[in-house]
């Protein structure tokens, strides 16, 4: 049962800390009124005579010492179309933290409460101008990284997971009606066709749910990103990488071996793919105190990513060290970067590294055989002028997202589930489903298959919001900053 909020919410809707314009924004029965209360207009506009949608100049007063506090403009839009579907008021304040504080403080104390993280989405939600999803999507929106997150959170917010969501629910529902259809007159059993053509439906749906939860590992890939390491042994040209695939100065190169000591950091776009990069410390024993604190984050900085960027010396043969940290990597997605193209040796022995396969293609990357006996992808570049970086970045996307897992079961459009919550509630509908096509299979009695019918059903409802608990609501819109 959706509890429908009837007080006045107000919150500061921009960030923390100086800007152009600071926005508080009221939602609620009384909006129009407190802010009334609180603005002083020297046209002499009242705001609750005031046309919806319509925007005006004045004062934020403090009425027991009638000082001015700032001068705003105040827009003001009448429910049901505004974003929470109430009375919304935003009054935009000059961007310091001063005069924000003051004008919802002056809210407060004409009636408003503080809102919650997330609490005028949660009303537009309770309030039906968007399901559960295109909540979710919001938040999404405001957290992208990249344009292609961005256009994830987008398309969800436009409703087309919700659309697929509910067709999904009404085939659903309508192998319900049938099922129970026939509890009503239990001494018929269910006449064969119909038997067969439910099972169908059923397996159809089922294939259609697991189409889309199949590529969940792609969605959360663009919409939170992951984690590479850059690592290798020290000179080999590990921070020039960085510094190339970044196309920027960012991290210092010497010919010095031993000059990173921190792990350095950094965002980058790989082909829509949020990737946070770290170049580290050069792994070798060391009698520095500073370098083996150094390595003893690299080697921290391996264990937290989600793929290593191994890189080895074009210009001199690998030697034990190389194979060494080759080992010492054993078991993690790996990607074999041989850098100093430009100075590099015709037969550079991938062998002294513990690496066998073809040898080094200098144009297109190379598949080669690690120790453990895996296969990894392997890439000539040159970091300092610059050779190859583009399809290294190739590379990375091609290792985070194997073509497999991209292809796979892949539905007929390029739907993609983003959110651990829709990929479990995916996961339950088709398990209820399958169930259901059991016993109906097993000419079960029919409330059996109803059970499960209406198992799936529920768990459907439950990724668009008609079913939900305020456990389920308090977790997804705490995640909210406060002002959404
Ligand atoms: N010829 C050539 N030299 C390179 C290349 N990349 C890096 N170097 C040189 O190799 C030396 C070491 O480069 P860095 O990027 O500092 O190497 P690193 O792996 O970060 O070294 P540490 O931080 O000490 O572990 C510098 O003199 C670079 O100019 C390359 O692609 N070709
Ligand atoms: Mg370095």
């Amino acid at each position: 049962m959706k509890h429908l909020p009837d007080d006045t919410i107000v919150a500061i809707s921009t960030p923390p800390g100086e800007g152009g314009i600071g926005i508080v924004r009221l939602s609620g029965r009384d909006a129009v009124s407190i802010a009334g209360r609180l603005f002083d207009s020297p046209r002499g506009v009242r705001l609750h005579s005031a046309k919806s949608h319509s925007i005006h100049h004045g004062f934020v007063i403090d009425g027991n010492s009638h000082q001015r506090i700032d001068e705003v403009l105040v827009s003001v839009m009448r429910a049901p179309r505004t974003y929470t579907r109430e009375d919304v008021v935003e009054i935009n304040c000059h961007g310091g933290s001063v005069p924000l504080m003051r004008t919802v403080n002056l809210a407060l104390a004409a009636g408003a409460r503080l809102a919650e993280p997330g609490e005028f989405t949660r009303r537009a939600f309770l309030n039906g101008r968007i399901d559960l999803s295109q909540a979710e999507a919001v938040m999404d929106l405001i957290r992208a990284k990249t344009d292609h997150a961005e256009r994830l959170a987008l398309q969800q917010l436009d409703g087309r997971l919700s659309v697929r969501i509910h067709a999904l629910r009404d085939a659903v529902l309508d192998l319900c009606a049938h099922v129970e259809a026939y509890i009503d007159f239990p001494e018929d059993d269910l006449p064969d066709l119909v038997q067969t053509e439910l099972a169908m439906s059923c397996m159809r749906i089922v294939r259609e749910l697991n189409a889309l939860s199949s590529r969940y590992h792609e969605g959360r890939l663009y919409r939170e990103g992951a984690a590479a390491a850059i690592v290798g042994k020290p000179n080999v040209g590990k921070s020039s990488l960085l510094n190339a695939l970044l196309d920027s100065d960012r991290a210092i190169v010497t010919d010095m071996p031993g000059t990173t000591r921190d792990v350095i950091e950094e965002h980058l776009n790989i082909r829509g793919i949020p990737l946070r990069i770290m170049d580290t410390a050069g792994i070798r024993e060391s009698h520095d105190l500073a370098e083996q604190e150094g390595v003893r984050r690299s080697l921290r900085a391996i264990e937290g990513a989600d793929i290593a960027l191994a890189v080895l010396d074009g210009s001199r043969q690998p030697d034990t060290a190389d194979r060494e940290l080759m080992e010492r990597l054993s078991g993690r997605k790996l990607l074999v970067v041989i850098n100093k193209a430009d100075a590099g040796i015709p037969h550079f022995m991938l062998g002294n590294a513990g690496i066998s396969g073809s040898s080094v293609q200098p144009g297109s990357p190379f598949q080669v055989l690690l120790a453990d006996g895996s296969a990894a992808q392997a890439i000539a570049v040159s970091a300092k002028i610059g050779t190859n970086i583009e399809e290294l970045k190739d590379c990375i996307k091609s290792c985070l997202l194997p073509e497999e897992n991209r292809a796979a079961g892949s539905s007929r459009d390029d739907l993609l589930i983003t959110n651990i919550r829709h990929k479990h509630a995916l996961d339950t509908a088709a398990g209820a489903l399958d169930r259901a096509h059991a016993s109906i299979r097993g000419a079960e009695a029919q409330e059996i298959t109803a059970l499960s019918l209406r198992e799936a059903l529920d768990a459907l409802g439950e990724i668009v919001g008609i079913v939900t608990t305020d456990d389920i609501l308090d977790h997804i819109f705490s995640q909210f900053c406060i002002g959404k």
